[in-house]
């Protein structure tokens, strides 16, 4: 089988040393990795397939002989270097907001639109890790009844927001444990140990988050639909690794009984179904580490609405929220022979 030069940057970060993680579990056949950071990581030595590689520094010249690149080192890094490394010949998988919304960019979710992925120009962009493990239960609803509205919270952990979050709900917890107060926040606007924040990225004009609004956008960029409505409210809640997220869903056309829509469910692969509430038979974010599977629960009528649909839906943010979602792609790359 044929081999790929796979260069990731940003591979210290969470994501990143999740997307080599992923590389060697999901077996993407790499001949060679190049570990992609900033001075600060350079010379750092990270194990891939039993060898050890060290880490180099970003730079323009990075890309030569890369046919294969990760990114998620931020949007910035990814405004500057996508570019430089489709010109040295590689494919770009994005995983930063940067060019998800960019019309040449195709936005991809594999087990929904997947023949997408044959419409890139060198950049294809990963979806917002709360968009990928949402799109993935609407799928199969969508294709069946059709949708014309969802109303969504969410509940995502500190993860999302990178390696310094995480170390900040950490240590703000032991700081308060050990009587010492919270101290004063750093990458989150308010406390998050022992809180809750209903803000996440930057507000807007009209008084949703980015984040909030990327859940809408990427949504109907994904199924190729701008009728398809998503109202969401993105939270922050004192997790590591995991987003939950409550979703209430309105068919266009009437559904027979949850059974029906239970057996809809079974069809999307990597989608799991843990609902057996009586029997603490529901996921939670806990349960989601080192899974590549996104997990639904409490299916339940919304009564509320003619056609309504109420689940909840985890899965572990850095996967199918990233760097899983990455893997998959590059796969498709292989798959549909486009590499
Ligand atoms: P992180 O843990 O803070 O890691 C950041 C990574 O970027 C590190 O490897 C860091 O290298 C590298 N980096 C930072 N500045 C750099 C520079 N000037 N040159 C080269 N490398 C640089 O963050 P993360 O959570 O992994 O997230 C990284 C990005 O991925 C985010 O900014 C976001 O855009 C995206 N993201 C997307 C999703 C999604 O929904 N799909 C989810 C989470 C994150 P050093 O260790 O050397 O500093
Ligand atoms: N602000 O890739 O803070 O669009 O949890 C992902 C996660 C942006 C993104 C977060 C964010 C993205 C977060």
């Amino acid at each position: 089988m044929k081999q790929f030069v796979v260069a990731v940057v940003g591979a210290t970060g969470v994501v990143g040393t999740e997307m080599i993680k992923m590389l060697e579990e999901l077996k993407f056949p790499v001949s060679e990795l190049i570990p992609l950071a900033s001075e600060k990581s350079a010379g750092k030595v990270i194990e891939f397939n039993k060898k050890n590689v060290k880490v180099k520094v970003l730079n323009e010249d990075s890309f030569k002989g890369v046919q294969v690149a990760l990114f998620s080192a931020g949007s910035s890094i990814s405004e500057t270097y996508a570019p430089l490394a489709v010109k040295a010949g590689a494919i770009v998988i994005d995983n930063t907001s940067f060019y998800r919304m960019d019309k040449d960019v195709p936005l991809v979710v594999p087990e929904v639109n997947a023949a997408d992925v044959k419409k890139h120009k060198g950049i294809i962009a990963n979806p917002n890790c709360s968009t990928a493990q949402m799109v993935l239960a609407l799928k199969p609803l969508y294709d069946k009844w059709g949708i014309s509205r969802v109303v969504v919270s969410t509940y995502q952990a500190t993860a999302g927001a990178g390696k310094e979050a995480m170390d900040e709900l950490a240590l703000q917890t032991a700081s308060i444990m050990n009587g010492k107060g919270p101290g004063v926040p750093r990458k989150f606007s308010k406390q998050i140990a022992f809180n809750v924040i209903p803000q996440i990225d930057t507000f807007l004009e009209n008084g949703f988050t980015k984040e909030e609004m990327k859940m809408t956008n990427e949504t109907k960029k994904i199924f190729g639909d701008d009728s398809l409505d998503v109202v969401a409210t993105c939270v922050r809640v004192p997790v590591f690794i995991g987003h939950s997220e409550s979703l209430n869903i309105e068919l266009k056309k009437p559904f027979k009984d949850i059974a029906e829509i239970r057996e809809a469910l079974r069809t999307v692969p990597n989608l799991v179904i843990v609902d057996e509430p009586e029997k603490k038979g529901y996921p939670t974010p806990i349960e989601t580490a080192d899974q590549n599977d996104t997990y639904v629960g409490r299916i339940r009528r919304d009564f509320s609405v003619p056609s309504g649909v109420a689940l909840w839906n985890v899965s572990n943010n850095l996967r199918k929220g990233a760097a899983f979602n990455a893997v998959q792609i590059a796969w498709e790359l292989v798959n549909q022979k486009l590499i």
